[in-house]
């Protein structure tokens, strides 16, 4: 057995210039692992704490020293000698240690740096990659890509209401197929922007943030680059939407500015409807704002059947919310995000419930990231089947898809590309 001999924390930066946690374990063995926590923009009320310094003498208040000392001095000491393939046992310690709610004392951020460092040491010393040690199977799935690019809302300024458009190369053969499909219609896309005179520079996630009137209008440039780049959409290709609501959602009304409207719950329903009729959107992520479970209930009833309804903002990888959606049939998937609650475990636990009621878990990185790969592995290794990680552009975006590759061609006949059949929670 292997024990922890050092766990360190320290500061770095992420991909918008924001500091962050950096975690650090050593193994008496001499095994090592490493992980950086991302963060996001367009962050749900209901997450775990992020520990932010607040001293806004340094990063604008943004730093994150408070995080790091508590992992040097409050964490490491009580986790020394520990057996570090006892995941759950560790996670649960520290929530012990934390007592509150929402890791509110010591932070989801400290947390869960140590949380994955532990897994990638434990990983490192059983001689196996990340996405074995966290799942052994005879065969396993490479994830459908959800690509973010056109990015919107809270990730560009000046661009659409909704947040993320993305594709969906579920007609792929391969998860290397599917990532030459997607730069391909990437690429088309850029010229076609650039041909309408808009902009082509790129927001948080990498994808293209033109000044564009309207939602549809990014609907139509989506499908306009799919043609362009070959690829017929709904076929080879598919529309995900993450409107993000919860960010439009003011006193019980849906703002869509840029369309000059204002939507009752019903009315927005009524959008979405009338907008997968006109184009192949797969799935729509926080179609509804965060607490208005009547307006998911009502979304899910309209067109559950026939379209990914991802939860994110509203059960933010979070157990008991999730079950409550389960329950009352809210949506019919789970976005996740190992930061949104603060520990591996409780991650696994989030997509086995998911899994359990028939639902899709949908694995995610954070709109300020870094170059942290362990999402690439966490998909693999428990086969979620999609994995969402930005566009094909920024290294912090890239660094998860190149991992991917690398994952595919050293499984190679391991290796099964989830395509449509992913979307098991949806009727043929
Ligand atoms: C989202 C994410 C990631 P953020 O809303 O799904 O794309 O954004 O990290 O800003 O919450
Ligand atoms: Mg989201």
């Amino acid at each position: 057995m292997d024990s922890i001999k050092k766990v360190q924390a320290w500061e770095i930066i992420d991909s918008r210039g924001n500091p962050t946690i950096a975690v650090g374990v050593e193994l008496a063995s001499g095994a090592y692992g490493e992980a950086a926590v991302p963060s996001g923009a367009s962050t749900g009320k209901h997450e775990a704490v992020e520990l932010r310094d607040g001293d806004q003498s340094r990063y604008n208040g943004l730093g994150v020293l408070k995080a790091v000392d508590n992992v040097n001095k409050i964490l490491a000491p009580s986790l020394i000698d520990a057996d570090p393939t006892e995941q759950l046992k560790l996670d649960n310690t520290m929530l012990a240690m934390d007592g509150t709610e929402n890791k509110a004392k010591l932070g989801a951020n400290a947390i869960l740096g140590v949380s994955l460092a532990i897994a990638h040491a434990a990983a490192n010393s059983s001689k196996k990659p990340l996405y074995q040690y966290l799942g052994q199977r005879e065969s396993y799935l490479l994830p459908v890509p959800l690509l973010n690019i056109l990015n919107g809302g809270k990730h560009a300024s000046d661009s659409t209401d909704f947040q993320e458009f993305m594709i969906a190369p579920a007609g792929a053969s391969s998860f290397a197929h599917a990532l030459r499909m997607s730069t391909e219609i990437y690429q088309a896309l850029k010229k076609i922007i650039k041909g309408q005179n808009f902009s082509t520079n790129v927001g948080d996630e990498g994808g293209f943030a033109p000044s564009l009137p309207s939602n549809q209008a990014a609907l139509e440039l989506i499908i306009s680059a799919m043609e362009k780049a070959g690829y017929k959409p709904g076929v080879d290709c598919f529309i995900a939407l993450d409107p993000a609501s919860s960010e439009f959602y003011e006193d019980g009304t849906y703002v869509l500015a840029r369309e000059g409207k204002r939507l009752n719950r019903e009315q927005m329903v009524d959008y979405y409807v009338k907008r997968t009729e006109e184009y192949p959107i797969i799935s729509i992520e926080d179609g509804m704002a965060e607490d208005d479970w009547e307006g998911w209930k009502l979304l899910c009833d309209a067109i559950g059947d026939r379209v990914q309804l991802v939860g994110d903002d509203l059960y933010v990888t979070n157990i008991k919310r999730l079950s409550q959606g389960i329950a009352q049939k809210s949506s019919n998937s789970i976005l996740i995000k190992l930061n949104q609650i603060g520990t591996l475990s409780e991650t696994l636990a989030a997509i086995e419930m998911a899994r359990s009621a028939g639902w899709t878990a949908v694995v995610s990185h954070r709109s300020g990231e870094t170059e942290d790969v362990t999402i690439a592995d966490l998909c693999v290794g428990i086969s979620t089947g999609q994995i969402k990680t930005g566009a094909p552009c920024r290294a912090e975006r890239t660094a998860k898809y190149n991992r991917l590759l690398r994952i595919e061609s050293e499984l190679g006949k391991q290796a099964q590309y989830a395509g449509l059949a992913s979307f098991n929670n949806l009727k043929k």
